[in-house]
C-alpha cells in the first residue's frame, strides 16, 4: 500500500506506540464506524491515507458529525492525493511533537540518535527545535527508540529516517515516518557528534553502520531557530536584496545558510534562509547562546523572523520547557 495505514500497521506489529485509531481504512458500514468512534471515544480525527504534513484532516467532535466529516475528508483527500481512503485515530488534545532518529545500513542493522523537540509550529512549519526533548523519561524514551530501530531492521529501511511521535501525559503515540534527511538534523548531529548527511552517502556505498548502540552518546543540549526571510507579524515572504548578512559564530555556534551581503532572495520559494544552531552543555547554556546569536546576526535589506526567535527565547514558557504544538498560535493570538 505505501500509505500511513499501511505504515501504522507495521509499526504496531514492531511494538511501536500508536494512536488508538482504526486497525484499516474506513469502509463502508456505517454503523461499524460509528461504533468504531464511540469505543475510541470523542473527539477522533479522520485523516487521509495518502496525506501528510498536515493535508486532509479533520477533527470530529461528536456522532452527529461524524459521517458528513468522513464524506468531506474522503472528497477532499480523493481530489489532493488521488486516493480516497482515510482512518480514523482518538484526537490528542495538546500533545508535543516528538521524533526519533534513526540511521539503519543495507546490512540490516539500524540505530537511534536520540529524540528531537519539534512542537514549536505554525501552520505545520516548524520553527524552533531541539534535543533532547525536555523533561521526557530516559527510559521510556530508550524503550520507543529501540522499538525504532528494530521496526526499521524488520522493514528492511535503509538510510536516515525520522519516527514522528505525538507525546501527552508520558506517552509516545507514532502518527507518520520520514523517510529523508530533515531540517533539524543538526540539532542531533550535535549531541551525538555524528555526521547525519555523511552516514547517508556511507550507507548508500554499502558501509555498515561503524557503531552499535551502546556506543551513541547523546551529550548537552542543541537548539536550532530557523531563520525565515519573512515579516514577523503578518509572516508575509520578505524576498529581495539582502544588504548585509553577518551570521553569528564562535564555541557553540553553527549557521547554516547560502546568504552573504548582497544576495537577492528569489520570491519562488519557501522563506527558510537559513539555520540557527547553539549547543551548551545544559539547556540554559544553549538558549542563553542563542539570545547572544541571535542579538549578533545582521540581515539587512529584509525582515526576518528573528525578532519573534529573540520573544520566544525569553519566553517563560519556553524556557520551562514542554510546550505543545499549540502554543505558538495561541501565544500568536494573544500577542499585542
Ligand atoms: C494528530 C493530532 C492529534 N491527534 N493526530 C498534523 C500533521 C500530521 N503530521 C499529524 N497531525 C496531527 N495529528 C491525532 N490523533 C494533531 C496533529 C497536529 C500536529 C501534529 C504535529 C505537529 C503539529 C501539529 C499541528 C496541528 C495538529
Amino acid at each position: 500500500m505505501g500509505d500511513k495505514v499501511s505504515a501504522k500497521q507495521a509499526m504496531i506489529e514492531s511494538g511501536v506506540p500508536c494512536v488508538p485509531g482504526s486497525p484499516e481504512a474506513l469502509g463502508d458500514d456505517d454503523d461499524k464506524t460509528r461504533a468504531l468512534a464511540a469505543a475510541i471515544g470523542y473527539p477522533v480525527i479522520i485523516k487521509a491515507a495518502g496525506g501528510g504534513g498536515g493535508r486532509g484532516m479533520r477533527v470530529v467532535d461528536d456522532e452527529a458529525a461524524l459521517l458528513q466529516s468522513i464524506a468531506m475528508t474522503k472528497a477532499e483527500a480523493n481530489a489532493a492525493f488521488g486516493n480516497a481512503a482515510v482512518y480514523m485515530e482518538k484526537y490528542l488534545l495538546a500533545p508535543r511533537h516528538i521524533e526519533i532518529q534513526i540511521l539503519a545500513d543495507t546490512h540490516g542493522n539500524a540505530v537511534w540518535l536520540g529524540e528531537r523537540d519539534c512542537s514549536m509550529q505554525r501552520r505545520h512549519q516548524k520553527i524552533i527545535e531541539e534535543s533532547p526533548a525536555p523533561g521526557i523519561d530516559s527510559v521510556r524514551l530508550a524503550e520507543v527508540g529501540e522499538r525504532c530501530a528494530r521496526a526499521c531492521e524488520r522493514m528492511g529501511y535503509v538510510g536516515a529516517g525520522t519516527f514522528e511521535f505525538l507525546f501527552e501525559n508520558g506517552e509516545f503515540y507514532f502518527i507518520e515516518m520520514n523517510t529523508r534527511v530533515q531540517v533539524e538534523h543538526p540539532v542531533t548531529e550535535w549531541i551525538t557528534g555524528i555526521d547525519i548527511v555523511e552516514m547517508q552517502l556511507r550507507i548508500a556505498a554499502g558501509e555498515p553502520l561503524p557503531w552499535s548502540q551502546t556506543e551513541i552518546v547523546c551529550q548537552g543540549h542543541a537548539i536550532e531557530c530557523r531563520i525565515n526571510a519573512e515579516d514577523p507579524h503578518s509572516f508575509k515572504p520578505s524576498p529581495g536584496v539582502l544588504r548585509e548578512w553577518i551570521a553569528p559564530s564562535g564555541p557553540g555556534v553553527r549557521v547554516d545558510s547560502h546568504m552573504y551581503s548582497g544576495y537577492e532572495i528569489p520570491p519562488f520559494y519557501d522563506s527558510l534562509v537559513g539555520k540557527l544552531i547553539t549547543y551548551g552543555p545544559s539547556r540554559e547554556d544553549a538558549m542563553a547562546r542563542m539570545r547572544v546569536a541571535l542579538g549578533e546576526l545582521v540581515a539587512d535589506g529584509i525582515q526576518t523572523n528573528v525578532p519573534l526567535h529573540q520573544q520566544l527565547m525569553q519566553d517563560p514558557a519556553f524556557m520551562e520547557g514542554g510546550t505543545s504544538i499549540h502554543y505558538l498560535e495561541r501565544w500568536l493570538a494573544d500577542r499585542v
